[in-house]
């Protein structure tokens, strides 16, 4: 079992101390109601608690830790099976000097209304950094209701960012992930099924009458997230996306009906003694799981659980290395008790020898 993580009464009275400037940008129906929730129930406690904050990609520059999530708010969508209640129209990132030290809440990084090809829904973002510069990817619904994915620049890590006029050519669905590789190669992956429309692009153009959940075809292989190599300016795909392969441990491609292991949305890369590891959500079953490869492009074998379900419906994580030890960053609903208004949260992330991962626990059951 991994070993019960609590920084975190600290976390919350921390990030209160850190907010820069939370009070004037947010907007009427941001604020934050918290429900009574039973706080030793949880693993772990939230990063923020001043907004909402979701799908937490976090990275390590120059010794500090970043956390890009979504920016959930509270709106007047019924809730859906197409996440149509995810109306988030900004960004602002989280910093910290160290993994439960204090939290801070930057302004708005980036505003939909910014972002010339944007109509609504940002959902879970991603960063990277390459030769002085910070790379936002996001994606958003055009005027079609198309998601694509954008990529917006600046000089910190911090934003803000400015938004390049058009969507990355070629991109479509959810979740960018962009993984450097350690010959300075980067890479995104991305893709999400039902509301991330993984199944309305299946040759690579949005068909608005495709289906609305998968494939629905149980016993042929599942729909597959995507990967490709991205160009040295970090702005454009290098190539065409290519399907990426999660296999069970026979080599068959994971099942539609699967709904225990196959690809969902939120997919995450990262490489652990030379390994390339895929982690990603189940959906509808409310995992993390993960398989490991060695290369950047698959396939990857299923290998399990990261962690179990969390409160809310979905969760959507980063895995990252700091100080010599490994974190999951992951959401859940601890504050609001409502799957659209979720919180991210960290705890810390164990190997066993033979490379693979413990299964966490968000809930501590007594
Ligand atoms: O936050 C909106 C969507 O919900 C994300 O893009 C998915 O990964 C899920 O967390």
């Amino acid at each position: 079992m991994p070993r019960k993580f609590s920084l975190l009464p600290l976390l919350a009275l921390a990030s209160c101390i850190a907010i820069v400037g939370c009070s004037k940008e947010a907007p009427s129906n941001d604020a934050v109601k918290h429900v009574e929730a039973d706080k030793s129930k949880y693993l772990s406690q939230p990063l923020v608690s001043e907004i909402y904050t979701a799908d937490p990609s976090a990275h390590v520059w120059n010794g500090k830790i970043y956390v890009y999530p979504s920016h959930d708010v509270d709106g007047p969508t019924p809730e859906d099976d197409l996440g149509s209640h995810f109306e988030m129209r900004d960004y602002r990132i989280l910093s910290m000097d160290k993994i439960g030290g204090p939290v801070t809440l930057g302004p708005v990084a980036l505003d939909v209304k910014d972002v010339p090809w944007a109509e609504k829904q940002m959902w879970a973002p991603d960063a990277a950094f390459r030769n002085g510069t910070y790379y936002l990817y996001f994606p958003a619904k055009d005027k079609a209701g198309a998601f694509r994915i954008g990529v917006a620049t600046s000089k910190s890590p911090t934003g803000p960012f400015k938004a390049q006029p058009e969507p990355i050519k070629g991109s479509y669905s959810i979740d960018p992930a962009v993984f450097t590789d350690e010959d300075g190669e980067s890479y995104m992956y991305f893709g999400g099924i039902w509301g991330g429309q993984l199944q309305r692009n299946v040759d690579g153009k949005y068909d608005p009458n495709g289906s609305k959940t998968d494939l629905q075809a149980d016993d042929k292989p599942a729909l597959l997230p995507r990967v490709a190599r991205m160009s040295k300016d970090m702005l454009e795909f290098a190539e065409s996306p290519r399907e990426l392969h999660i296999v069970d441990e026979k080599g068959k491609l994971l099942l539609g009906g699967d709904h225990d292991r196959r690809f969902f949305e939120a997919a995450w890369m990262h490489k652990y003694k030379g390994k390339y590891y895929f982690s990603y959500s189940t959906g509808d079953t409310h995992f993390l799981a993960y398989g490991i490869g060695d290369s950047p492009y698959g396939p990857f074998t299923y290998k399990g659980r990261i962690l179990e379900p969390v409160e809310g419906w979905t969760t959507h994580h980063s895995i990252v290395q700091w100080d010599g030890r490994w974190w999951l960053f992951y959401a859940d609903t601890q504050l609001s008790g409502q799957t659209r208004l979720r919180n991210v949260k960290v705890t810390e992330l164990y190997y066993n020898a033979d490379g693979t991962i413990r299964t966490i626990d968000p809930m501590i059951r007594r």
